[in-house]
């Protein structure tokens, strides 16, 4: 049975005896041992951790309940986000659940049609702009500073808090940490959270080192890569078009203090990782989450991981997005409704 996150790891997060323990069912996602992707790419073991099996098809969820949570025992009536989908869709499930008021800005017209959906049928609020993500955040942190709402961006710190249990779970499960943990970086929350988790877990006793964390930005959208703030992100993956990533420090300092690397990938290179989980592994992930794939097959072709047991993060479903398949498949041909036409165009197919 699902326990949620607060509940499971309580001990690990900033749970009181006045905090709620609220969940929609969030955590405990599966990590998926790869079955053609390990061996043609040569690593030891691969495995992918599906986020888009949480509640709202997100990670956002983890961060989300506890932030949520917290936003109940501390009386907050109402909460508030800038987003490029994912977190405003979570906000607005876990606000709609718990009664709070929720209000989403979000860049106009680059934000997945499903992304879109879902803080429409939670009913929050919902500010779109003519600008980017950055700019909504710029926003939403100001009006913070001026009323009484809570914020639910990754600088509340119980969103790290809530996200870092992805990085206890893999640890639960595998017995220890991987070598290595690709992930895509947008806001840099997510990295940031994960190291925390790794770091926390090793501290308690529960893992004997912690991995090499190796983020991937759109290669459109790579603040941190290029060492500048980005004023006109650009990338087919919505969900990482950002330019100035609020923890961008905490991002550099996972980096580092892991011995890993944060590097680009392209779309094109996206899109076919996007396309070989799907087709090679049975994942539908949206493409941003692709990107930390395409990473690991970018340096695979450089470095040799036959010895490393890897983990590959895919943060997001692909069902959120699903305009994507449109740009690089047709449609099926639509036949009338005839035995013989049909065998016909399945001829050479079944046999
Ligand atoms: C699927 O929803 O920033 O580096 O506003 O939706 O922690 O930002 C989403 C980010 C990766 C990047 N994969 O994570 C938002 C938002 C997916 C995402 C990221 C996001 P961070």
């Amino acid at each position: 049975m699902k326990r949620g996150i607060l509940n499971r790891y309580r001990d690990f997060l900033p749970v009181t005896a006045n905090t709620p323990l609220i969940t929609l069912g969030e955590g405990d996602t599966p990590l998926i041992r790869s079955l053609s992707l390990e061996k043609e790419l040569g690593c030891g073991e691969l495995y992918f951790k599906f986020e888009g099996c949480n509640p709202t098809g997100s990670f956002k969820d983890r961060g989300m309940v506890v932030a949520v949570a917290k936003a109940v025992e501390n009386n907050s009536r109402s909460i508030i986000c800038a987003s490029t989908g994912n977190t405003s869709a979570s906000a607005a499930a876990y606000g709609a659940r718990f009664g709070l008021k929720t209000i989403v800005v979000i860049p106009q017209g680059k934000i997945a049609m499903g992304k879109l959906a879902q803080a429409v049928v939670y009913n929050a609020q919902i500010i779109s702009i003519k600008g980017n993500f950055d700019q909504a955040l710029q926003i939403v942190r100001s009006l913070t500073e001026k009323y009484p709402v809570t914020l639910v961006n990754s600088i509340n710190p119980n969103r790290i808090e809530g996200q870092k249990t992805a990085a206890f779970e893999i640890i639960d499960e595998l017995g220890n940490a991987p070598d290595y943990l690709f992930i895509p970086v947008g806001n840099a929350g997510n990295i940031t959270a994960y190291w925390k988790g790794f770091v926390e877990y090793a501290q308690a006793g529960k893992a004997s080192h912690s991995p090499k964390m190796i983020g991937f930005q759109a290669a459109g959208a790579a603040p941190i890569v290029q060492e500048k703030i980005i004023e006109r992100p650009q990338t087919i993956a919505t969900a990482i078009r950002i330019g100035n990533p609020a923890s961008w420090q905490r991002a550099v300092a996972a980096r580092d203090e892991s011995e890993g690397i944060i590097d680009c990938v392209t779309d094109d290179e996206i899109i076919s990782a996007y396309k070989l989980a799907a087709t090679r592994e049975g994942i539908f992930c949206e493409p941003a989450s692709a990107a930390s794939l395409a990473g690991l097959i970018k340096m695979a072709a450089k470095e040799d991981f036959s010895d490393k047991r890897i983990v590959c993060i895919f943060t997001g479903t692909g069902l959120k997005d699903p305009d994507i398949p449109a740009k690089f498949a047709k449609p099926p041909a639509e036949l009338p409704a005839d035995l013989a036409t049909v065998e016909k165009a399945l001829s050479g197919v079944i046999s």
